[in-house]
């Protein structure tokens, strides 16, 4: 075995189902073996920023590694706001970069891609991964390919491994994954007893779900761990898409002043907030008229819990859940949750299409043919999905990027098979729209909605005077036919639902629908949304 084909078995046993990936000359040689080897199916995209949200969607969705190979400077460096947007919402990529050539590196020549230092790249992705190692020693490389993956998925962040080109094809021992550190189980008693008896004296306790219960597989425990205590369940902006295939008693997604008045109610006025796995952000948390004390709170997160005013250092999810289960008595108390609703049944009329006529028209669609996984972009198009009842979602609610909905959508596909909704605005598009020209490759064949409002439109709300938001109209409908796909613009709501009953029909090619939504008409979370932070900026 060599060391390329040593990481690639080992990478399959930490659960990667794929590699995406853009080569060049750096990474030509451990590409070659990666096609040859056959270990882990390899996906080409067209642009870097495409690689890594693609190998972030796949590891959010299948809740294990995602993988995105490139090369060495231009290709790596050009990949590093999207691993940044997996580090902080915590979704496990593995950076495979190519690296120059360990005879090379003492030329003393300055090589091509080299920023500042040979070792820039590594320095500015150590800034974003949890882990990282140059395999530069084919005798380490194994206990060293162990120690970051296991990272990796231990704290669900992404690592960053660099292969100097002449190390890939020299022999190499096969990884030994490492086990997991023991836990101290009189610590993690400790803190059970202090949070059940914490949720016992709360006269309104409630569980907040965030990321951290998905990426660690958690969501059934979670959810029977909710229906034990009787503890009626929200999750966070971030968290949108959680337990939504689980039977727990979900009551809908936190948003302060965006969000719907009861949720808001049942969170700020409780007096034991369970967050567990909770990413403890802004847009989780900023959008509120009463500031929730987080000293207040019992806080999950990292590998640690948080009660109070003191910590308990390494006590992972994973154990917490299991270990609290166990505590709980069997017996599950029902009790009644009053649950968001959704509109359906859109009008088939002339009048023109605001976002929230589309959430409409896609829960029409999952109630006719099932629900689909979502892949959002950052824009009015991700409020729009609260409005869509609740499914699987991939979307950067946090960290904020555009670019994300296209080629998320396209890990999603690679790597569950399973056909994908895309949702994404005019501005993103522009950005990563161009990856669906690589569907046709590899069979891919999801449904595209475009909100095209001509307009970079979530910043003219909060700057109405600029017009330099002004995008002007690009025909994306158009363009779907040379990239491989179907499109069609639509700006009526009787043509959208024919648009989608039309897409959702037709399967082995990307369906792209071009919706015209005039400027100024948001959909109803977002004005909710700029209506709350005005109201608080107006306080301050
Ligand atoms: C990579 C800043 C946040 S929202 C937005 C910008 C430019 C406008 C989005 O326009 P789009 O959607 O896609 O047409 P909509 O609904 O608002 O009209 N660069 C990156 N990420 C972010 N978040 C920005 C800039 C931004
Ligand atoms: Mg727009």
């Amino acid at each position: 075995m060599n060391l390329t084909e040593s990481l690639l078995h080992s990478l399959k046993e930490h659960g990667a189902r794929q590699i995406f990936g853009i080569p060049g000359d750096f990474a030509l040689p451990f590409f070659r073996i990666i096609e040859q080897s056959k270990i882990l199916p390899l996906y080409t995209l067209s642009h870097e920023p495409g690689v890594g949200f693609a190998a972030d969607a796949s590891a959010r969705v299948t809740m294990s590694l995602g993988v995105a190979a490139v090369t060495y400077g231009a290709g790596a460096l050009n990949m590093v706001n999207a691993v940044a947007a997996a580090y902080s919402e915590k979704s496990p990529v593995v950076v495979l970069s190519g690296g120059p050539g360990k005879g090379e590196s003492r030329s003393g020549l300055l090589l091509h891609h080299q920023a500042k230092t040979l070792d820039s790249q590594l320095q500015m992705f150590k800034e974003i991964t949890c882990d990282q190692v140059k395999l530069d020693d084919a005798a380490r490389a194994p206990a060293d390919i162990a120690r970051v993956l296991a990272n990796c998925l231990r704290n669900s962040e992404p690592v960053y491994i660099e292969i100097p080109r002449d190390m890939v094809a020299l022999p190499c021992a096969p990884v030994i994954r490492q086990d997991d550190p023991e836990i101290d189980r009189d610590a993690l008693d400790a803190c059970v007893d202090e949070i059940l008896a914490r949720l016992s004296q709360a006269t309104s306790p409630v569980l907040m779900a965030g990321v951290e219960v998905r990426r660690f597989g958690l969501e059934e425990q979670v959810a029977l761990l909710a229906r034990r205590l009787g503890l009626p369940v929200v999750t966070s902006f971030m968290g949108r898409g959680l337990l939504a295939e689980h039977d727990a008693p979900l009551v809908g997604t936190y948003m302060g002043v965006a969000g719907l008045p009861e949720v808001t109610r049942l969170v700020e006025e409780s007096d034991g907030l369970f967050l567990l796995g909770e990413i403890v952000c802004d847009t989780n948390f900023a959008v509120s008229e009463t500031k929730i004390d987080m000293r207040k709170t019992i806080q999950a997160l990292d590998g640690q819990v948080t009660i109070g005013y003191h910590s308990y250092a390494q006590l992972p999810l994973a154990a917490l859940v299991e270990r609290m289960l166990e505590r709980v008595e069997v017996h599950e108390r029902s009790f009644a949750v009053v649950r968001q609703t959704f509109c359906y049944n859109l009008p088939a009329d002339e009048q023109c299409i605001a976002p929230t006529d589309i959430a409409t028209a896609v829960n029409d669609l999952m109630a006719r043919h099932g629900k689909m996984t979502i892949a959002s972009d950052m824009g009015d198009c991700l409020f729009t999905a609260m409005e869509i009842e609740q499914t699987a979602l991939v979307a950067p609610g946090y960290y904020a990027t555009m670019g994300y909905g296209v080629p998320a959508g396209l890990g999603v596909q690679a790597a569950t098979g399973e056909r994908p909704l895309i949702l994404v605005g005019d501005g993103a598009f522009q950005m990563t729209g161009w990856e669906l020209g690589n569907c046709r490759r590899y069979g891919w064949d999801p449904i595209v909605l475009v909100f095209n409002n001509e307009s970079w439109e979530m910043l003219r709300t909060f700057q109405p005077e600029s017009s330099f938001n002004d995008l002007g109209r690009w025909d994306f409908a158009q363009m779907a036919a040379g990239l491989g796909g179907d499109g069609v613009r639509v700006s009526t709501r009787g043509q959208l639902k024919a648009a989608l009953d039309k897409a959702v029909a037709t399967r082995g090619r990307f369906q792209l629908i071009d919706i015209s939504i005039p400027r100024g008409v948001l959909s109803t979370v977002l004005q909710r949304f700029v209506a709350g932070v005005k109201r608080i900026n107006a306080v301050k």
